[in-house]
């Protein structure tokens, strides 16, 4: 299929046919072939001596491309909207390899201020270490943002909906504060997916994911992905990805050109077992607050509404228990079906418990301020026979 074509083709259609392999010898294998291999042979010394000066299209060495990450990178990247894509070997892998690209010593980072607790943490350690300021703010108020930014500051970063509060940054407005200021605007999109958001679209300049989440789907892989423009891409791989190594192995990439095909039917699954849940558990009398952006209780459903024009809000949910932290233990403890696990955006429904787990790394009081109370529960929302969920909580509900 040529590009052109592709484009006239819905989300769905395009998930379901991944950019086609490059074919080799007039093989044209239905699946994408997985070259499990470190290394590509050259023909004669001229030739690999033109392929390091970039002066010859073609394989090296799979630290510095793989033709079967390449069909997920691509792929990736014409489902996200963007120019281009990298595959790492985990989302932080390209969390960091791309912070790590955009910002030198004596730069500032501004961040919203709920994040993944390893996203966190890199900001507040390794990242000072290297002698970048950082700034967190409240990233749903989109002064506060403008108001931390220095005349040095090069990245404007948010996760939308954030983990695990489930606050929204208006990408629009991030995206324009981005441009006013110079600064690159980072969003890590890993929560809803590129089915029901794509930050690209709004002018955000790079978008990343955990792709151990939904577009692996399945929880059999960690993997992470980056998308931007063709420029930024190509400038990631050549410094940050080729130095640092966090590069994913062409199997898991495999795996995930698999995922990416039932992406959007598992999304709208998750999303509406996830707004059935959240509904219901809004009206539970143990249950004090539910945080989705699907509820029209959440403080920013008009938000929501305009960014995930699907009328879809993802599979990701909290909430807070009557009782705290002792009332949160014990729905974890008597769950039977929900898994108690970290980790998202699997087919089963994962329940844990952020205080202690995901983001146990972001100091106790830091995470009152960040919206992680002692008894909030996060739920992962799979994509089982919601009624067989609802009776699960309602079973483990019962009596506490
Ligand atoms: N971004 C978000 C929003 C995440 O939730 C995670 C991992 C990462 C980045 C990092 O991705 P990884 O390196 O693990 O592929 N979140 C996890 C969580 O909430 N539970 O376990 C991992």
């Amino acid at each position: 299929m040529h590009d052109g074509e592709r484009k006239e083709l819905s989300f769905s259609t395009r998930a379901v046919h991944p950019v086609e392999p490059e074919s080799t010898d007039g093989v044209r294998p239905h699946a994408p072939p997985i070259y499990q291999t470190s290394t590509f042979l050259f023909d004669n010394v001229e030739q690999g001596a033109r392929r390091f000066a970039g002066e010859e299209e073609g394989y090296i060495y799979s630290r510095l491309g793989n033709p079967t990450t390449r069909i997920l990178e691509m792929t990736g990247a014409d489902l996200e909207n963007a120019e281009d894509g990298a595959a790492f070997a985990s989302g932080m892998g390209a969390i960091s390899a791309v912070l790590l690209q955009l910002l030198s010593a004596g730069d500032h980072l501004v961040a919203g201020r709920t994040l993944y607790g390893c996203t966190y943490s890199l900001m507040q350690g390794i990242l000072p270490r290297m002698g970048v300021q950082v700034t967190f703010v409240d990233a749903t108020d989109i002064t506060a943002v403008k108001e931390a930014v220095r005349p040095e500051t090069r990245v404007l970063y948010a996760e939308t909906p954030a983990n695990p509060s489930m606050d929204l940054v208006d990408l629009e407005a991030f995206a324009a504060l981005g441009r006013e200021t110079g600064a690159t605007t980072v969003v890590d999109n890993t929560f809803m997916s590129p089915y029901l958001q794509r930050p690209l679209d709004w002018g955000i300049d790079v978008s990343v994911h955990s792709a151990t989440k939904y577009i692996g789907g399945h929880g059999d892989v960690v993997a992470g992905l980056a998308f931007s423009s063709a420029d930024l891409v190509a400038e990631v791989k050549e410094e940050a990805l080729k130095d640092i190594g966090a590069i994913l192995g062409p199997f898991d990439a495999w795996l995930l050109i698999r995922g990416l095909k039932t992406l959007p039917l598992r999304m709208e699954k998750h999303s509406t077992n996830a707004q059935t849940i959240a509904e219901w558990l809004q009206e539970h009398p143990r249950v004090s607050r539910v945080r989705y952006p699907g509820l029209p209780s959440h403080p920013q459903h008009q938000l929501a509404r305009r960014q995930n024009p699907r009328g879809l809000y993802g599979g990701m949910l909290s909430l807070e228990m009557e009782g705290g932290f002792e009332a949160g233990r014990q729905l974890l403890d008597r769950v039977r079906l929900c898994t108690l696990a970290v980790s998202l955006g699997a087919t089963d429904t994962l329940i844990e418990h952020p205080a202690s787990m995901t983001h146990s790394t972001i100091d106790e009081k830091d995470q009152r301020a960040v919206g992680i109370s002692p008894g909030l529960v996060r739920m992962s929302v799979g994509v089982e026979d919601c009624d067989d969920l609802l009776s699960d909580l309602e079973q483990a509900m019962r009596g506490l």
